[in-house]
């Protein structure tokens, strides 16, 4: 059988998805609004009632309602933190869509805890009027069917330990979640963070929150990328040219 005597020349996406496909897709982020920059917007904040204070955006070296010294925002101007002048059961919150063909999934953010009661106090309740002393920090995943005062979560991030301080600084924490996410692709899902508090004033302050997940292609786009792979080939030369960052296929006759 004769070749095709026209020279085709395929440019662009075809070849850049194959590449693509060949190395898997780069990670996404998922979250909006993680640095705070644009103060709480994305995020949900709600309080148990007869609470003082709540979640505020926050920026420079004090905090948001009482001034109080606290640790400046490690990313950019701004973070979000806690503050209070009473007791009270505080959450930050935002809702995710799960991608499809999650591969690889890590989450990140900067935590401070500044704690004047000098040690922490868990109880299995995010409740703050109750006798038992209170003064916690919580960070998990949720479904948004849950109580969002809940302590029971699908996969917990970060607990108080009790007798801990506090700290002085943020740190970085990051979770691989991809088993979790790979277990609710196409679902909603709900990162919260939580500060209760009935014995001295604390301050929870969050910033860089950051959810990276990389995706596989779908199996049928993978398969129609290998169709027209095998297909052009065999028709003649096959001219590949890698001209800043585009790939140039050129499918001709055989001499
Ligand atoms: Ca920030």
């Amino acid at each position: 059988m004769q070749a095709p005597a026209a020279f085709h020349r395929l440019l662009g996406s075809a070849a850049l998805c194959g590449a693509l496909a060949a190395t898997g897709a780069p990670a996404q982020a998922v979250l909006v609004n993680g640095g705070f920059e644009s103060g709480l917007d994305g995020w949900t904040v709600a309080d148990l009632p007869g609470s003082d204070g709540g979640f505020r955006s926050q920026s420079g070296s004090g905090s948001p309602l009482t001034a109080s010294p606290v640790a400046a925002p490690p990313q950019g101007t701004r973070a979000a933190m806690s503050d209070a002048e009473g007791p009270g059961a505080h959450v930050l919150y935002q809702d995710f869509v799960v991608p499809a063909g999650v591969s690889t999934a890590l989450l990140s953010f900067q935590l401070y805890v500044r704690n004047d009661a000098g040690e922490a106090f868990v109880p299995e309740t995010l409740a703050f009027a109750t006798p038992a002393l209170n003064q916690q920090v919580r960070v998990d995943l949720l479904l948004p069917s849950a109580d969002v005062f809940a302590t029971d979560s699908l996969q917990p991030l970060y607990r108080s330990t009790p007798g801990t301080a506090g700290q002085a600084a943020y740190q970085l924490l990051s979770f691989d979640v991809a088993a979790l996410l790979q277990a609710h692709e196409g679902q909603t899902l709900r990162l919260r963070f939580a500060d209760t508090n009935n014995v001295a004033l604390q301050n929870v302050g969050v910033d860089a929150v950051n959810l990276a997940v990389s995706v596989v292609p779908e199996p049928a786009t993978a398969g129609m990328l290998a169709l027209s792979w095998k297909v052009l080939i065999p028709a003649g030369l096959v001219n590949v040219l890698l001209v800043g960052g585009l790939i140039l296929l050129g499918v001709g006759p055989r001499a």
